[in-house]
């Protein structure tokens, strides 16, 4: 089986009751590539990458369709049963650009899944779970709101809350932290993320001033350096996020004990394969991980849940997806949204889903 055709879809995903605030930015839509692979038998294959906006880390919408662009010519023809030596051949086309290889990454074991008239999952290890734990990301945002969200949160059935601090005063975030914590603080896990907002003594006041509520505090500050560095003064465990873009962080933060936990996303790591290793090291070293992304709609969301659905259920953190911020999904017969606190692994082959090509954009790019 070989890559007949490559398309490219670039579509605009508004945010549900937006906009998305964090510490870094405000975002109301953001720019999806969505990958459509032909192979020479007609099966067709789904990937996508959607970087949370063109500053939030180092990958961007138009540098995905650029680097994509680029490589799509070199991968026609090429045999889409040796994924991992299509990976480094892609990486000796073209340095770098993990998240645009891991929407074809993505699109590859989609097809690869038909091929064998699998899911993706199995072609992973095989799946531990079918039903799925969801997190939900609270935007930074008043004090009083944010709980009262919290509230409908936890009522939905949410059993992990992430909140949004950083970016302003940090007697702001006491105080929402206090008024969250009271009002589902018996009910949920807290995870407070700062994604790299925070200098050393902000995060050190922000969890000494909240040390008697319990949070995992995510990504205080920019660097893995910095993190390791006020760990010792922060009372609270740590999950690196944003400094993760490799298994070669994880590594040197597992070494360095920077942290007690990763929040990954798939993309930014480089997709599934790249994704598998950081899984297995993780369990080798009883590290918990979220299986998350920074956007995107059904087809990263199935790809998510698929490699979710292969970690060890101790070392599974939990999950995020933006479909519940997403108003229209790809696939309208199947979309992937949260219910009652948890997400059900698709049941198709491949990915478990066929997205509607009427929903995907516009096809910007084709190569045959
Ligand atoms: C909550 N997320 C997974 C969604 C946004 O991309 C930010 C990210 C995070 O945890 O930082
Ligand atoms: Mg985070």
């Amino acid at each position: 089986m070989r890559i007949a055709e490559i398309h490219i879809y670039k579509k605009e995903q508004a945010i549900v009751d937006g906009p998305y605030v964090m510490s870094t930015m405000t975002l109301t839509s953001l720019d999806a590539t969505i990958v459509k692979i032909v192979a020479d038998n007609g099966l067709i294959g789904w990937g996508e990458v959607t970087p949370l906006g063109p500053a939030y880390q180092p990958q961007h919408a138009l540098g995905a369709r650029a680097a994509l662009e680029h490589l799509a010519p070199f991968l026609i023809g090429e045999s889409l049963l040796a994924p991992r030596v299509l990976l480094r051949k892609m990486d000796a086309w073209l340095n770098g650009h993990n998240y645009a290889k891991a929407a074809i990454d993505i699109a590859v074991f989609d097809l690869l899944a038909k091929h064998y008239s699998v899911r993706v999952v199995d072609l992973l290890g095989g799946a531990e779970q079918e039903l799925l734990p969801a997190y939900f990301a609270i935007s930074k945002g008043d004090a009083d709101e944010t709980a009262k969200l919290a509230i409908d949160k936890a009522d939905q059935g949410y059993r992990r809350l992430q909140i949004k601090v950083g970016g302003r005063s940090v007697r702001e975030d006491i105080e929402t932290l206090h008024k969250v914590y009271e009002a589902v603080g018996q009910r949920v896990k807290l995870v407070v993320d700062a994604n790299r907002g925070m200098n050393a003594s902000q995060a050190i006041r922000l969890s000494l001033a909240c040390r008697n509520i319990p949070f995992v505090f995510e990504q205080p500050c920019n660097t893995m350096e910095e993190v390791a560095a006020v760990r010792s003064q922060i009372v609270h465990p740590v999950a690196l996020d944003e400094s993760i873009h490799d298994l070669n962080d994880v590594s040197r933060a597992i070494t360095m004990n920077a942290c007690d936990a990763f929040g990954l996303k798939l993309t930014r790591v480089g997709g599934l394969q790249q994704m598998c290793a950081i899984r297995d090291l993780c369990e080798a070293r009883a590290m918990p991980h979220t299986c998350e992304d920074s956007w995107g709609g059904d087809i990263l969301a199935a790809a998510i849940l698929h490699m979710a659905a292969s970690v060890k259920p101790t070392q599974l953190d939990c999950i995020w997806t933006a479909t519940n911020y997403i108003e229209e999904s790809y696939d309208p017969a199947k979309p992937i949204k949260v219910k009652d606190g948890q997400f059900a692994l698709p049941k198709g082959l491949g990915l478990g889903i066929e997205p509607n090509e009427n929903r995907l954009g516009d096809c910007v790019l084709s190569f045959a």
